[in-house]
């Protein structure tokens, strides 16, 4: 895998096309842009659209500007990997096959360097979350993703967008992220016993990074608050803010 890696997560690219969205995906763009010139790899670390559900002969249009980009960072030889998240885990060989050199449709490892990478999109992964991950079974599931595709897809979106507009909560309690941070902690010590250097995860949308003994666990921001990215430079592993207003 060419350095310098990138990892983005949670930029919930939306269905509608709002000033404030197209605003978002212009800063998006200059990020892309940015990793064009230095050349490496790009992760997207999940929830990269709100909603995508993919047909066997469709795709959402509303994209059409992401994947144009994306299709530029291919030619420009960036390698784009996607671990799907509990947004957009609905993909076919649109995405796996024609927009992304990689899709991973569960949590993933590698090592690059001699340093060992854990990554996850990190939805179900709280120890007292057991209802979400019953409903992430039976999301993922083959028969229910049957299901779904017999209803017009005019309907299937317009349900998504409303149940996702529904349980629109990207920021939580401080309560709560104290909580998170604890759990993804423990999680992280786990994997840096069993020989990982780094665990990153989206889905919390914190842009934090916390240094645990030798390890490094990165929980990533989402791209409505607090814009980030991380990058492994061939060495070691940083968080950044993007500026928003450059
Ligand atoms: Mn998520």
């Amino acid at each position: 895998m060419k350095t310098p890696l990138y990892f983005i997560s949670d930029v919930h690219l939306k269905l509608r096309l709002s000033p404030d969205e197209k605003n978002r995906r212009k800063n998006l763009y200059r990020l892309l842009d940015h990793i064009r010139e230095t050349g490496g790899t790009c992760f997207f670390i999940g929830d990269l659209f709100d909603f995508y559900f993919e047909y066997p002969h469709l795709i959402p249009k509303a994209y059409i500007d992401f994947y144009h980009k994306a299709l530029e960072m291919k030619r420009d030889g960036i390698e784009l990997h996607f671990v799907l998240g509990n947004h957009d885990f609905w993909v076919q060989d649109f995405m796996t096959e024609t927009l992304m050199d990689q899709v991973y449709f569960d949590d993933t490892t590698f090592e690059v360097n001699g340093k060992k990478f854990y990554i996850t999109h990190g939805d179900g992964l709280l120890s007292w979350d057991h209802g979400y991950r019953l409903l992430k079974k039976i999301i993922r599931s083959p028969f229910f993703i049957w299901l779904f595709r017999w209803i017009h897809p005019t309907i299937a979106y317009k349900i998504a967008n409303s149940i996702s507009r529904s349980g629109r909560h990207y920021t939580h309690s401080e309560d709560f992220n104290e909580d998170v941070r604890i759990e993804l902690q423990n999680v992280a010590k786990n994997h840096f016993e069993n020989n990982f250097d780094y665990m990153i995860s989206g889905h919390y949308h914190l842009g934090e990074m916390f240094t645990i003994k030798e390890g490094k666990l990165a929980i990533l921001g989402d791209w409505f608050h607090r814009p980030s990215y991380a990058v492994f430079d061939g060495m070691d592993l940083s968080i950044h803010s993007w500026d928003t207003n450059a």
